[in-house]
């Protein structure tokens, strides 16, 4: 039996223990608090601070991931909290990084093709700087006390060991009603951390989205203007559960109206698209040969760096091609394959992941498919793992004949990621050369992929000021890209298929380098908003046909959705039953180009969205002028651009296509 004292002492301890562990909690909530913060702090769309009510967002939506801490036996609530800090401490970490090179978060769909980012490897490390260390401060300081903790504890034990029991002989009834009340104590605990919790994430919430934010959970709103107004951890929340109904909840069938609609729609493009002119089927069962190539942009195009031009062999070929100087790329979170997918389907990537890794099983309407449809013989080549961006299955749902990989080459020049592409190129025209012709060829390259590595030995430019940069390296990189452009089409000639080949070369996306002043350097001159938007999202476009005729500038906007409609016109294959989006280039139209993030332009104004999706709050440039102009002028194409992207959403997740012409 215990006496008074012992009793007391160990309730004096249990209680001491309690109170530790409720101190330990609070230190906890400010610790996450305070990494969330130090990402907000990171962010480039740092354009809306943190006010208190998003701190609150911030601290609640901590606590409602850790109330069931108090549903833990004692023993377990201080090990747990520590796991707890570590994955948060990772999930802010991992979303730091991912931010830096994508300037987004990573979502589900993201993760399941989580296999990519190991690949990502030097690129990975040049995104981590030294003062995010202070993510793990406290995990590491955490690591030591525990150590201490459990060699007293340890110690202890052996102390206490020849103990005899206090409860052995404690009556059933008190020990039960003790217990009880401990069961109830810590239920009730956890209930109040989590409603305190919810109140105070989602209290703030819907205020948001009562003024301001209406509608955000309703339309495909960019996942940083959702982060601005549910916080990080708010962001996965909700990300997990679109994620989840839109798998789990079975695809819906279309309202008789939205059919409708959407028909309506596709019949106005078509009337735009749909051209019987010159160019319509002026280069019929000519072969085709695309090179989407990375992170190639179109401000260096013509430009040089120190009397060296960056892209020599570009600028050459320019003269006696079709040169698109308002070209844009349309790509979100699926990079290089959003790139592809929206260059072949003609429709828009999703607003979030990759639609090759998310709907690969969908219908589209895509090149080349229909070539093959038309005889054809289709290929994809890259030198890299047919599983990247789940190549392998998108590609034979595309229909190619052949996805021509890694394996298919031999690595005899090793740049970066993989094979160099002046020996990508070279060995893709021996692979061509055994095909049947026309042929369709795809051509992905990779050697200026970030970070922008080149061996010393290729490296043939002189970037001057940007020496030891990765702006530097940039350059240097396209350089070496363009040069190995100049030898596909030395290539070309000599296997004999230059005079009956279209070519067409395209950068992919950005080279994520977002900083504003290397490019004011490079190109001697300040830039506004409106140029800096125009530089990250525009890449060239060249469409050399076999004649070289057409040649010349066209400064009409464009973007990548147009590339399909365009060359099947140029084939003389109709595209009337095809579900596309894009412009016909050689239709005569004029062209709307709508960008992922709701940017579009109409080559006479440019709108730039604000990050919290409110249309007003968004700057409408006058292009005549490059000012900014009364954002009412945008409104209407706005709308257009919205639906735009609405409908390709619904026509890709909800398989749409074939829903459709299952209806005619
Ligand atoms: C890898 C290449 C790179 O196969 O397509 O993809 P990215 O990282 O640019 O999306
Ligand atoms: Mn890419």
């Amino acid at each position: 039996m215990l006496n008074y004292t012992q009793e007391r002492s160990k309730h004096g301890w249990m209680l001491r223990l309690y109170r530790a562990h409720f101190f330990a909690y609070i230190v906890f909530l400010l610790l996450i608090f305070y990494k969330l913060v130090i990402l907000h702090d990171n962010l480039h769309a740092r354009y809306i601070d943190m006010n208190w009510l998003d701190n609150i967002i911030a601290i609640g939506s901590v606590m409602l991931s850790s109330f069931w801490i108090f549903w833990l036996p004692r023993r377990g609530r201080l090990p747990a909290l520590w796991i707890l800090d570590i994955i948060l401490t990772f999930i802010i970490f991992a979303d730091l990084v991912y931010y830096r090179y994508f300037g987004d978060f990573i979502t589900v769909p993201v993760l399941l093709q989580a296999g990519q980012v190991g690949e990502l490897g030097d690129s990975i490390r040049s995104l981590i700087h030294a003062p995010d260390l202070r993510l793990f401060a406290d995990l590491l300081l955490g690591l030591i006390l525990a150590l201490f903790l459990g060699i007293r504890w340890l110690r202890r034990r052996r102390r206490d060991h020849n103990h005899y029991s206090p409860y052995s002989s404690d009556s059933s009834y008190r020990g039960k009603d003790r217990r009880l009340r401990v069961v109830i104590r810590r239920f009730t605990a956890g209930v109040v951390i989590f409603i305190l919790g919810f109140v105070m994430t989602m209290g703030p919430i819907r205020q948001y989205t009562k003024t301001w934010a209406a509608g955000l959970f309703e339309g495909g709103w960019w996942n940083i203007s959702l982060y601005n107004v549910t916080g990080l951890l708010g962001f996965h929340y909700y990300d997990a559960y679109r994620y989840t109904k839109e798998h789990l909840g079975g695809k819906p069938e279309l309202s008789a109206e939205a059919r409708q609609e959407i028909e309506q729609w596709f019949a106005a493009a078509k009337s735009r698209r749909v051209v019987q002119n010159e160019t319509f089927g002026a280069y019929k069962d000519s072969n085709i040969i695309v090179v989407q190539a990375e992170a190639f942009m179109n401000f260096m195009i013509g430009k040089e760096i120190g009397g060296q031009e960056i892209t020599p062999n570009f600028n050459r070929l320019m003269k006696e091609s079709l040169y698109y100087s308002n070209f844009y790329h349309q790509t979100g979170q699926g990079r290089t394959s959003d790139a592809d997918f929206s260059s072949h389907s003609s429709l828009h990537p999703l607003p979030t992941g990759s639609v090759f890794v998310r709907f690969p099983g969908h219908e589209y309407d895509v090149l080349p498919s229909i070539l093959k449809d038309n005889g054809y013989e289709t290929g994809a080549f890259h030198a890299y793992e047919s599983s990247f961006w789940n190549r392998l299955n998108m590609y034979k749902a595309m229909k190619y004949d052949h996805f021509y990989n890694k394996q298919d080459y031999k690595m005899d020049e090793a740049i970066g990621w993989s094979l160099g592409d002046k020996s990508f190129f070279r060995q893709s025209l021996e692979l061509m050369s055994k095909e049947q012709q026309p042929f369709y060829s795809f051509l992905i390259t990779l050697s200026s992929h970030h970070p922008y590595t080149l061996p010393a030995d290729v490296q043939e430019l002189d970037t001057e000021g940007f020496q030891g940069t990765l702006f530097g390296d940039y350059l240097q990189s396209v350089h070496y890209v363009d040069a190995a452009l100049g030898e596909l089409v030395e290539g070309m000639k000599q296997q004999g298929i230059w005079d009956n080949t279209i070519l067409v070369f395209y950068g992919d996306h950005d080279n994520s380098l977002q900083d504003k002043e290397p490019y004011e350097k490079f190109l001697g001159k300040s830039l506004s908003a409106l140029d800096m938007s125009q530089i990250m999202n525009q890449v060239p476009l060249l469409i050399h046909l076999p004649d070289g005729q057409h040649a010349g500038i066209d400064e009409e906007p464009a973007g990548q959705l147009d590339m399909a409609p365009s060359l099947l016109h140029l084939l003389g294959i109709s595209t009337e039953s095809d579900y596309m989006m894009g412009n016909n280039l050689f239709s005569g139209q004029e062209r709307f180009v709508v960008l992922r993030s709701v940017a579009f332009t109409d080559g006479k104004l440019y709108y730039i969205p604000s990050p919290d999706s409110r249309f007003d709050n968004g700057s409408c440039y006058d292009l005549g002028s490059r000012t900014l102009t009364d954002v009412e002028k945008c409104r209407i194409p706005y709308e257009e651009a919205n639906k735009r992207l609405s409908i390709s959403d619904q026509i890709i997740t909800g398989d749409l296509i074939r829903q459709l012409r299952a209806a005619k």
